[in-house]
């Protein structure tokens, strides 16, 4: 199990917040995701068997939210 810390741009409100915890959390192997909308961070623990950094980029811009 591994944590990270993504930076995440253009979450202004809850809604973002949201929408972006879910996202990495119906990811396979993701096992815990904290959202901090002020600074624009995701800390995110996951399994590195089950999914890796690009898929939880690619859930995060799905849901139209840009990864630095
Ligand atoms: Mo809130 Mo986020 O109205 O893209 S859902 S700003």
């Amino acid at each position: 199990m591994k944590t990270t810390t993504l930076n995440v741009q253009g979450m202004t409100c809850g809604h973002c917040k949201k929408a972006v915890d879910g996202a990495l959390t119906d990811l396979e192997g993701v096992t815990d995701v904290n959202v901090n909308l002020e600074a624009g961070k995701v800390d995110v623990t996951y399994d590195e068997a089950k999914t890796n950094l690009d898929s939880m980029k690619e859930a995060i811009e799905e849901q139209s939210y840009d990864v630095a």
